[in-house]
């Protein structure tokens, strides 16, 4: 079958948004950029809540078929406390991935320091109960998820730092014990000019392991004189290699097309943070935050998306390292 084409992979449920403000039981300005995950059958959302102050806590939704009837916490997760000064004003955009190895969920989040915004790392079994690691990245950096396996016998972090010089980009890291990270290499540029993903990018949801390779949503911030538009596109890693880029998209394939992504607290933002991926039932369930103010949920065919990404143009430097080695054209 031929690539269906970027613009019709992603489409958005009826029910959208599926979760606003005026659906939790506490007081919150917007409700966005969930993290997704499945426990015990149950499609469970760990959202970013803003409350009238404009700090950010972490707050867990459940729900049996991952799109109505969503059930509530009405405490946070994860908020901030006194005892981790760098979460002074908030945590936010939290990615989960399940780590088999240790029988538990890590929640990578953005915590929100006084010196910029940085990465924080925190387990879960149950989305119950929760274990701080605490910061494993120096500000500024956000955008961050774990692999769920080791490679060659570390952890795999994809993170996005943001360097005063030349845009920010995607970089990957190695740890040996989730506390201590190095080997710190660029993995994919933002592209430049009129680019949709000129000059800032950062992931998406955790990478998922797909036949192909590891299967990486990104969005791209293009800078317009209007504000930022953020937009979705895909890339595919080697799967023993997640330094080597195999695909990468030229076309985004999810932007901010509906009104509720249009207009809001920051308006044309799509930011998925979260996916449930399952290749054997050809199902993806995006969840993203629409214009910073609610969640979107939009569904795709994995095989779809697959031959899509198939489609997608090899990248001239498969490490991104290798442009410094090799002119451009
Ligand atoms: C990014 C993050 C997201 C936010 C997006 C659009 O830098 O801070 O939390 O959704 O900007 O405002």
């Amino acid at each position: 079958m031929t690539d269906p084409g970027g613009d019709s992979l992603f489409v958005r449920v009826p029910a959208n948004p599926i979760i606003t403000p005026a659906d939790v039981p506490y007081t919150a300005n917007a409700v966005f950029n969930p993290g997704a995950a499945t426990v015990d059958g149950e499609t469970v959302l760990l959202m970013r809540v803003e409350d009238k102050r404009g700090i950010s806590s972490l707050y867990v939704a459940r729900s049996d078929d991952g799109i109505t009837g969503w059930r509530f916490d009405e405490k946070p997760l994860l908020a901030p406390v006194s005892t981790h000064p760098e979460e002074v004003w908030g945590c936010e955009d939290p990615r989960l991935t399940w780590l088999p190895e240790r029988e538990e969920w890590a929640i990578s989040y953005t915590a929100y320091s006084n010196r910029g915004p940085l990465v924080s790392l925190a387990m879960t079994r149950d989305f119950r109960e929760v274990t701080r690691l605490g910061p494993v990245m120096p500000p500024d950096d956000k955008d961050a998820a774990l692999l769920p396996n080791r490679i060659d016998g570390r952890w795999a972090m994809i993170h996005r730092p943001a360097p005063i010089y030349g845009g920010a980009h995607m970089w990957i890291s190695y740890s040996p014990d989730l506390r201590h990270w190095g080997d710190h290499t660029l993995l994919i540029e933002a592209r430049d000019g009129a680019w949709w993903d000129a000059r800032k990018i950062g992931l998406g949801p955790p990478p998922a392991l797909v036949s192909d390779g590891w299967l990486v949503m990104y969005h791209g911030a293009h800078t317009t004189a209007a504000g930022p538009i953020y937009r979705v596109g895909l890339a595919l890693l080697d799967r023993d290699d997640p330094t080597v880029v195999l695909r990468r998209s030229e076309e985004w394939v999810l932007g901010p097309t509906a009104s509720y992504e249009r207009v809001g607290d920051v308006s044309k933002v799509v930011f998925p943070n979260g996916w449930v991926v399952d290749e054997a039932s050809d199902r993806l369930m995006l969840y993203y935050g629409a214009a910073d103010s609610v969640i979107g949920l939009a569904t795709a065919s994995v095989s779809d998306v697959l031959r899509h990404v198939d489609a997608m143009p090899q990248p001239m430097h498969r490490r991104a390292s290798d442009a410094d080695r090799v002119a451009r054209p």
